[in-house]
């Protein structure tokens, strides 16, 4: 046991940098919404020594780095929030259906400060490197600001969407404009007054972003490589009344989120939709589109399993986008037809699809005319073609799931590092654990269901169910965790055979399978079989005395 290190006020300094070296029983690595609630988790439910890095200058994760115009959640804004403590979910008051950016981090600010986390986080700190020491059985971290930390239990807390993915285009040095990534974005904002304006990327990002660029700059030029589905997002004030209702029926919202598949508060009504009467279907997805955001998919329950259902739901959308874009020219470039809707990461939006029908809006088609490279004012296309740009923004997101932990420089058991763990792919049991990485564990990893779900349910459940399981090794001094090969392997396989009877394998280009990555290998990484099934069993296996993982005390007798 480490008495010596548990409650030691010496491990826990004031003034972190001056010291250099921690010695603590668990490094959190990342403060957004998993982070926070497992710090507060371990320190004040466990008592554990427990410190945060983080390599922002703040709390906030996701929303503190992805800053740029029009940047909001498309979970609810009382879903997306913590639910372990009724007293911050009536306090805090969303002034709008979905959370703007700045409201998400102010709202986690606001956490941060009721639980006084802050004291446990140690900022501007990146992890550059994190060695299992099998001998001490201790972690052991460094930072690119010299930090160097000794802890018993590794946790990462990075997010699944933290690693901006930034294409390699030519001759990008001789471009004297500006630059930016829209998941590393200024603090202090950008002026796009009288500025001409390149997007490239029509994901999520770039959808929410294009509106208000367009209205904001004098041109603006939308790169698009791949047209996209999009759902009207139908955002609003909430009436101050709504709140009052919410804090009377906190707890069926929270239930209603933990027996989803996706852990927002609504499940699709048993109907498929190919089976429905054109004339009766219609009004129903007319109604679901009035409504807009992610409800639209779950008006019925067959859409990510059935391709005929499938396609009259994306005709449906397609037909809305011709109806709303002006030029049919334009409109037919937009018409997303190389996946299934809903197997990509559907976009919500404000709109999206109206902002081609303004004067100062271009739509470049860059697959049929690829870019060639960085000219000093612009971008010159393969056929020769040349556009000018002040600004050029990149909303081609991010090396998903995987991409952050990768970059942690993490080396476990026998000097094996991640990347060579993983070099064919992510491979976990419940995403939560890798073989041969004890005391190493995943918030929302590769193999959970993560971006599938309204990701504060995952978070909590995740840290929830780390705090439980760390909470068993301490009080039978168990000194390491480690997922056992066969459970990894086989939960893995899971994994991938849950995915294939979906129509999700269908989206060729999407960030789920990796494919958005060059030379990234190719497997779906989120579970796809949802939250309420996910959870049942992480129960079962904590019930099982956490089988699976292999637990060993101080004697190395194991558990
Ligand atoms: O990233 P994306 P994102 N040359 O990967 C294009 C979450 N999120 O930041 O489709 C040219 O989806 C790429 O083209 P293609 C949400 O989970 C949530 O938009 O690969 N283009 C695509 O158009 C989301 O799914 C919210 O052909 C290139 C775009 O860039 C996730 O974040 C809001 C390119 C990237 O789309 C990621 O979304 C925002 C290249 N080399 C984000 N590389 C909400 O909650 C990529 N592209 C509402």
């Amino acid at each position: 046991m480490t008495g010596a290190e548990k409650n030691n006020p010496q491990s826990q300094p004031k003034d972190v940098a001056a010291l250099k070296k921690l010695y603590l029983d668990a490094l959190i690595v990342g403060a957004g919404f998993s982070g926070l609630y497992q710090l507060h988790s371990l320190r004040d439910k466990l008592g554990l020594n427990v410190q945060v890095v983080e390599a922002g200058a703040g709390v906030g994760g996701t929303w503190y780095w992805n800053r740029y115009p029009g940047a909001r959640c498309d979970s609810e804004s009382h879903t997306y929030c913590y639910y372990f403590s009724k007293e911050l979910l009536k306090e805090w008051r969303w002034s709008e259906r979905y959370p703007g950016q700045a409201e998400i981090l102010r709202y986690l600010n606001f956490c941060t400060s009721k639980l006084d986390l802050s004291r446990s986080i140690n900022f501007n700190q990146r992890v550059i490197s994190a060695i299992w020491n099998e001998q001490n059985k201790r972690w052991v971290i460094k930072t690119n600001a010299g930090l160097l930390i000794a802890a018993r239990y590794l946790i990462t807390a990075v997010g699944c969407l933290s690693s901006t993915n930034m294409p390699n285009i030519s001759g990008q040095s001789t471009f004297k404009g500006e630059l930016y990534h829209t998941g590393q974005w200024p603090h202090k904002g950008v002026d796009f007054t009288d500025k001409t304006v390149v997007i490239i990327g029509t994901g999520s990002t770039g959808i929410q972003t294009i509106p208000i660029v367009a209205k904001h700059s004098k041109h603006l030029t939308v790169l698009q490589r791949t047209p996209n589905f999009s759902v009207p997002a139908r955002n609003a004030p909430l009436d101050p009344s709504y709140h009052e209702k919410f804090c009377d029926e906190i707890n069926t919202w929270q239930k209603k989120m933990l027996k989803s598949r996706h852990g927002h508060p609504w499940t699709a009504p048993p109907r498929k939709l190919y089976k429905v009467a054109k004339k009766d279907r219609d009004v129903i997805l007319e109604k679901a589109w009035k409504t807009g955001g992610l409800r639209f998919r779950e008006s019925f329950n067959d859409i990510l399993i059935d391709e005929q259902s499938n396609k009259i739901m994306s005709d449906f959308i397609r037909t809305k986008i011709l109806d709303t874009v002006d030029d049919p020219i334009i409109g037919e470039s937009l018409l997303p037809v190389d996946h299934p809707f809903g197997t990509k990461r559907p976009p919500i939006d404000t709109n999206y699809f109206e902002t081609f029908n303004r004067d100062n809006v271009d739509l470049v088609d860059i697959k049929q005319n690829p870019i060639k490279k960085f000219e000093n004012r612009g971008l010159e296309l393969e056929d020769g073609r040349y556009i000018t740009a002040d600004i050029v923004i990149f909303a081609t997101g991010f090396d998903a799931m995987s991409g952050a932990l990768l970059k942690m420089g993490i080396v476990g058991h026998q000097s094996l590092s991640l990347d060579e763990a993983w070099k064919e792919g992510p491979t976990t049991f419940l995403g939560l654990g890798v073989h041969k990485f004890p005391n190493l564990f995943i918030i929302t990893g590769p193999g959970s269901p993560s971006v599938l779900t309204n990701m504060p349910r995952a978070i909590e459940q995740h840290v929830d169910w780390i705090t439980s399981l760390l909470r068993y090794c301490e009080a039978y001094n168990i000194v390491t965790v480690e997922a056992e090969k066969e459970a990894m392997l086989n939960w893995t396989s899971h994994v991938t055979s849950v995915a294939n009877q979906t129509l999700f394998p269908k989206a060729n280009h999407s960030w789920y399978l990796g494919a958005n990555i060059p030379g990234k290998p190719r497997t779906f990484m989120p579970y796809a079989d949802g939250l309420d099934k996910y959870q049942s069993y992480c129960v079962l296996i904590a019930e099982r005395k956490y089988s699976g993982f292999k637990m060993m005390d101080e004697k190395h007798d194991q558990k």
